[in-house]
């Protein structure tokens, strides 16, 4: 990874960077960096100093790897967010993630943190607590997306050296927006910080970090990546009055018992 004598990042390759957390890390990273290149398919706006906006699609794999020529690490945010049908998946997700990491290997690129999901573990038992060697149990196309990126990543590490984290990313918003989400949910501020550990740790290897934070009930153990130093700061505590006065889920629903929430009922988009 090429740092400066500043201690800042040089050129980071940032996808994804017109979504919710696009938006948040386009600028919350800049003090870490020299230097941005924002990706996404959709519009991204005008380029601020030390910006530099590329569309691409992430399923074009000649558009990716110029994409990635010239970078010096790269955040990976891009792609479907929700569960939709296969194709779509296959299209922005398992082919995304797989011409992220190709144009990292074809570049030197040395270092990625890949947004994955608690939808790898979705299928996982609400109350239960899940560490990063726990069996996975993705809960839709979506979550197996992001198992099959973790998995890729695992592979280029041992293979090509390229470290990763794999942010296993609960309910990232400005506000927790429901029960589950009480225990789920990841501020802006500690997601911030949780790249930031990412992009700095001496040693990263390959680190599977669940991105929660610092909230009373906890389903994920993230002692496993103790390495990287995250300490989250934010807690969902302050909005718990809020959220309890919502009226009451019925326990009996498959989204009131796993890990996934709604996730798990999603789909099918076919008909049988
Ligand atoms: P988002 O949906 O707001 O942003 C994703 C971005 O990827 C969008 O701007 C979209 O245009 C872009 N994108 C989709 N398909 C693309 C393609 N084929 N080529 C290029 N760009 C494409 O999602 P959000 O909330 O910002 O999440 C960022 C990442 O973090 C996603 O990978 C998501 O799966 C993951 N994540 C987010 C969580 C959250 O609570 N916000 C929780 C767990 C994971
Ligand atoms: C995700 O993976 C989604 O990208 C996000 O939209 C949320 O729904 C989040 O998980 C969640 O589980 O709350």
């Amino acid at each position: 990874m090429t740092t400066t004598e500043t201690n800042k990042l040089g050129r980071l390759l940032l996808t994804g960077a017109a979504g919710g957390l696009g938006h948040v890390l386009r600028r919350r990273l800049k003090p870490y960096v020299t230097s941005m290149r924002l990706s996404d398919i959709a519009p991204l706006g005008e380029a601020t100093e030390h910006e530099e906006i590329v569309r691409c699609n992430l399923a074009d794999k000649a558009a990716v790897d110029r994409l990635v020529r010239g970078c010096d690490a790269i955040v990976h945010m891009g792609g479907v967010s929700v569960e939709r049908p296969f194709e779509e998946i296959l299209e922005a997700n398992i082919k995304g993630v797989f011409h992220v990491y190709e144009g990292a290997r074809r570049h030197g690129v040395k270092r990625v943190v890949f947004a994955s999901s608690n939808h790898v573990v979705g299928f996982h038992k609400q109350g239960e607590v899940q560490d990063a060697d726990c069996v996975r149990r993705p809960d839709t196309y979506y979550g197996l997306s992001k198992s099959y990126g973790e998995d890729l990543s695992r592979f280029y590490f041992d293979r090509y050296g390229i470290e990763s984290a794999c942010l296993r990313i609960g309910s990232c918003f400005p506000e927790p927006r429901d029960r589950r989400m009480l225990v789920t949910w990841l501020s802006y501020r500690d997601l911030t910080e949780l790249v930031r550990c990412c992009l700095f740790a001496p040693h990263l290897g390959h680190t599977i970090v669940y991105g929660v934070s610092n909230n009373r009930d906890k389903w994920w153990d993230n002692s496993r990546a103790a390495h990287i130093g995250f300490h989250p700061q934010d807690s969902s505590e302050p909005f718990r009055a809020t959220i309890e006065a919502l009226p009451p889920v019925d326990p009996d629903e498959p989204a009131a018992q796993f890990q996934g929430g709604g996730f798990v009922e999603a789909g099918p988009f076919e008909a049988p």
